[in-house]
């Protein structure tokens, strides 16, 4: 069955790749040139409605979603080992994580990122990074204090949750958003040095 993963560097898509990357599956990219307005071009837009990256598929299933992508990865690769057992409270943990990910970071690391560093200067709003601090350094202190004392979100084997959550503490630490927050720090460069992160990110 061919995975093919529709996506455009340095989006969301990464947090897919990453996902891949981790497993040492084969797949197909399937470049979306969104500088080029082709992720709201009909053909792709039959595929995802919303106009927006990535697009995953494996055989029959077809996701819009990030970190749905991720979690199918994780469970259709149980050998590696990304998720934690059913019903346990590693599981509830992981589960917890990696929607906080896509509902409590994304938007406001991916706000940030973009008026700090992506944008050119005269494009940059200071009050869109001002209304998002809060969200940010609250995110801080939740996740300095989960990952004190443990490697990893789930304690010391590497998860999915992992991935979810890393992709976005990657951005927020580009857009200077980690502060005070010295594990956070320590856990990031932890994932930075993986073989499957440098593969991604180069
Ligand atoms: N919740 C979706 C969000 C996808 C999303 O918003 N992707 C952005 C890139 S990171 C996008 O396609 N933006 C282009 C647009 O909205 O026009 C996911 O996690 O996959």
């Amino acid at each position: 069955m061919t995975i093919r993963l529709h996506g455009f560097p340095g989006t969301r898509t990464n947090r897919v790749r990453w996902m891949l990357e981790e497993l040492g599956v084969d797949y197909e990219f399937v470049l979306v040139e969104i500088l080029k307005g082709a992720h709201k071009e009909a053909g792709y837009l039959e595929r995802h409605p919303h106009g927006r990256v990535p697009y995953f598929e494996d055989g029959e299933v077809k996701l819009l979603e990030s970190c749905a992508a991720v979690l199918h990865l994780a469970d259709s690769h149980p050998e590696k080992k990304l998720a934690p057992a059913l019903g346990t409270a590693e599981r509830a943990a992981y589960y917890q994580w990696i929607v906080y990910s896509a509902a409590t970071l994304d938007e406001p690391v991916i706000k940030t990122y973009f008026h700090t560093v992506i944008f050119p200067p005269e494009r940059r709003k200071q009050e869109v990074v001002d209304e998002h601090r809060p969200t940010l350094q609250a995110a801080c202190r939740v996740l300095d204090a989960a990952l004190a004392g443990k490697s990893y979100l789930l304690g010391d084997a590497f998860s999915a949750a992992d991935v979810a959550v890393g992709y976005a503490l990657n951005l927020m630490d580009q857009a200077g958003a980690i502060q005070d927050a010295p594990h956070v720090a320590a856990y990031l460069a932890r994932l930075r040095v993986r073989p499957a992160f440098k593969k991604v990110y180069g």
